[in-house]
């Protein structure tokens, strides 16, 4: 018998129980139901799954930020349960989208870079021909929530391909504001995206967002329907726009001292708080906050150095910490305690048994083979079998301050090893002692570096993980590639420095 399985169970015993007390209630008269009304049934849990783009592990007050005010997110977690060893599935976008629609490593899917991707001119390996789109194929958590009798809507970026790739065809009713697009590059009306028709002139995406998110709850909560809201913020993913005011407010709170100093990003984060505060203001009103599952994560690490994410080594689209881990916060009505903290591994896979066992859809995420159901946490009755994570990016990352050459990783108990696909020596480090990652251990620890690198290659063997391949063409005598220099904060504020090319670019560009 799975987690799941068994979570589903004891939520099915629940309801169960319930219906037994409302009956003996009927009986003794206590509450006005007929001798002939049939037992309540209880109700679908709904669910909003808030996703921001390149949130790092401490842009929020209550993972430790000293100048991003998130009253409302924190809110979140004094309500909730705070995980402080979340992952997620790659340091860049769409591996981890597809990770949390699928419930399967990005590595098994082949969804293993940004969409599009990127092509370095001189590389020593060669990328495999890795999968640009979510496969028809592939059944995600919308598909089983639509199946369930759910409303279902994508409202935010989505990142997984083209049409016919979209949102809607993977289980959402609704699309609103998804293309195959990383970003939006207006934040302010008129956004010209064409799955999201213009505001008034200067209206902000997040705000809008956030309405489009209160008109779905509204309706389906005035028509008693059970609703699985994603939103997927484009915030706080370049580039960096916010609104007056907030930047104002930051530009004044703003110290020399601080790591975090980028008073537009401020800006930026304080809107998607205010919208995770605003959705859930709607739930209260609606009365049925009590009734509905809240979960906040982010996508991959914050990008450096638009933000910091020290104590964590640099940043989105590295292979170390602050590349993957990312705050996660769960909101389960009467069940999480109140401000609990787990320290637990745990990875963006997860999400999908665990919302599936949480509402009671027990032949849901029938498919989601490298999640567990973090359900044994969130009641703090138990633990998880598994105590291995896995990465696996066979690509270059040179946008990013950091970036990768094609590796593989593994975390296995406070142990992490790092195996680069060319010819750059193995590390390892111990995340207990050294969160930072300064001190490569692979030397002192041979013994550690082969049992976690056996484990890495018989994982990659079982997913069917794609290997790059040598470069016949390399040309040591040029740079193997691009790596941005120290981006000046003048031009950070405005925008991107350099533009990510376009996907015809790429495809120029590979031609
Ligand atoms: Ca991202």
């Amino acid at each position: 018998m799975t987690l799941s399985s068994v979570a589903a169970m004891f939520f099915n015993l629940r309801f169960v129980l319930i219906g037994f007390l409302f009956g003996a209630a009927g009986v003794t008269g206590a509450v006005a139901v007929g001798a002939d009304s049939a037992p309540p049934v209880a109700k679908k849990m709904n669910v909003v799954l808030v996703l921001a783009d390149d949130f790092g592990w401490t842009d929020l007050a209550c993972y430790g930020s000293k100048l991003y005010e998130t009253p409302n997110i924190d809110q979140l977690a004094k309500d909730g349960m705070k995980f402080t060893q979340n992952y997620s599935a790659c340091t860049v976008c769409s591996p981890t989208r597809s990770a949390i629609m699928t419930g399967k490593y990005p590595a098994r899917t082949h969804i293993t870079d940004w969409i599009p991707g990127q092509m370095p001119e001189n590389p020593k390996l060669i990328v495999p021909d890795w999968t640009k789109y979510l496969p028809l194929e592939e059944t995600t958590i919308a598909n089983d929530f639509h199946k369930a009798g759910y409303a279902t809507a994508s409202i935010g970026k989505w990142h997984l391909g083209k049409e016919p790739y979209y949102p809607e065809k993977h289980g959402f009713d609704f699309n609103i504001a998804g293309t195959d697009k990383p970003n939006t590059d207006h934040y302010f009306s008129p956004y010209q995206i064409p799955t999201l028709e213009d505001g008034p002139k200067g209206e902000y995406v997040t705000d809008r967002l956030t309405n489009e998110a209160i008109k779905f709850i509204d309706k389906n909560a005035k028509e008693d329907k059970p609703f699985f809201l994603y939103l997927p913020h484009f915030a706080v993913h370049l580039p960096t726009q916010g609104k007056k005011p907030l930047i104002e407010k930051y530009e004044a709170k703003i110290t020399k001292d601080m790591a975090q100093n980028n008073a537009v990003y401020a800006a930026m984060i304080d809107s998607l708080d205010q919208s995770v505060g605003r959705i859930r203001d709607e739930l209260t009103k609606l009365k049925i906050a009590d009734n509905t599952l809240v979960i906040f994560v982010s996508d991959n690490g914050g990008r450096v150095p638009t933000t910091s994410n020290l104590p964590l080594r640099v940043g989105k689209g590295s292979c170390y910490e602050g590349g993957t881990r990312v705050p996660l916060i769960v909101y389960w009505p009467g069940i999480t305690k109140p401000g609990s903290v787990c320290d637990t591994p745990v990875i963006s896979m997860d999400l999908y048994p665990t919302i599936m066992s949480i509402v009671g859809i027990s032949d849901g995420a029938k498919n989601a083979v490298d999640g567990v159901s973090l359900v044994p946490l969130l009641r703090e009755d138990g633990k998880l079998k598994r105590d291995e994570l896995f990465w696996h990016y066979p690509h270059y990352q040179h946008y990013q301050l950091g970036g990768a050459t094609p590796y593989s990783a593994i975390r296995k108990g406070d142990f992490k090893l790092i195996e680069y696909l060319d010819d750059k020596p193995t590390e390892l480090y111990n995340l207990k002692d050294d969160i930072g990652e300064k001190h490569d251990l692979a030397g002192e620890m041979p013994d550690k570096v082969k049992e976690l690198r056996d484990r890495l290659h018989a994982w990659r063997t079982e997913v069917g993980a794609q290997m790059p391949t040598k470069n016949p063409n390399y040309d040591p005598s040029k740079p193997e590639h691009e790596t941005p220099k120290k981006l000046e904060g003048s031009k950070e504020r405005t925008g991107m420095v350099k533009p990510a090319p376009t996907a015809d670019q790429l495809l120029d560009a590979k031609t």
